[in-house]
């Protein structure tokens, strides 16, 4: 039996993948680059500048950018950002994900959050999810993206669990292959299409028995 739970944010929790969709959007808008949600889904996961620069990898022209220029894109699509998700509330947690912290809490299972995102502390209080976590580690505190294992690797010591007995809830391939070189279980939100790593996926997370893994 697993004791130790390690939760994805963005699409996970949350449905904030749809806001870095749209932010992302207008800054491809506003480059004249085209970008798709079929494109968007190898951001998921990914952290904001690699997302960046597989953005500017679609453009047509090939055009190059100094690393300043790319700083100030960056800045732009994270303010754009910071607008949409400005009156986040309860209402966005995903459906399934209150009544699961819940129950693992009453199970005595530890819980952490392994994100990508700088601004999940945002998201994590205007929500009120943080109620439910014993550790937060995000991008203000990783140095190295999924599908580098370093957040679930940081958020097993920080919750005092062996990795391989934590169980790891992601949207993204990338969160999932960071979960496998972890050596953490790993359990896929969305269509397994998308999630070849997962050791089982889950359409959401209404869908998930608690009672087969912990
Ligand atoms: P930020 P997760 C990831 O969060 C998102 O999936 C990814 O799309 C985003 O680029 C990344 O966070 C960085 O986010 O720009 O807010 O620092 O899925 O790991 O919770
Ligand atoms: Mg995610």
């Amino acid at each position: 039996k697993l004791k130790g739970a390690l939760f994805d944010l963005d699409g996970v929790l949350v449905d904030t993948a749809s806001y870095h969709y749209l932010a992302w959007k207008e800054l491809a808008n506003e480059l004249n680059i085209p970008f798709t949600k079929v494109d968007n889904e190898r951001l998921k996961g990914v952290s904001r500048m690699a997302s960046l620069d597989i953005l500017l990898s679609l453009d047509k022209e090939n055009r190059l950018y100094t690393s300043e220029q790319k700083e100030a894109m960056a800045t732009r699509k994270n303010d754009l950002y910071v607008q949409l998700i400005r009156h986040m509330d309860a209402s966005e947690i995903l459906p399934g994900v209150v009544s699961l912290l819940k129950m693992l809490r009453e199970q005595g299972v530890k819980i952490a959050l392994g994100s990508a995102s700088k601004n999940a502390p945002k998201i994590m209080a205007s929500t009120g999810l943080s109620a439910f976590f014993d550790a937060v580690i995000d991008g203000n505190v990783a140095a190295n993206a999924k599908p580098d294992p370093e957040v679930f690797l940081k958020g097993a010591a920080a919750i005092g669990i062996s990795p391989d007995e934590c169980a790891v809830f992601e949207d993204a391939e990338a969160g999932l292959q960071a979960a496998k070189s972890a050596g953490c279980f790993a359990i896929g939100v969305g269509e397994s299409v998308n999630l070849p790593s997962a050791d089982v996926v889950y359409s959401d997370l209404t869908l998930f028995d608690l009672s087969v893994y912990f």
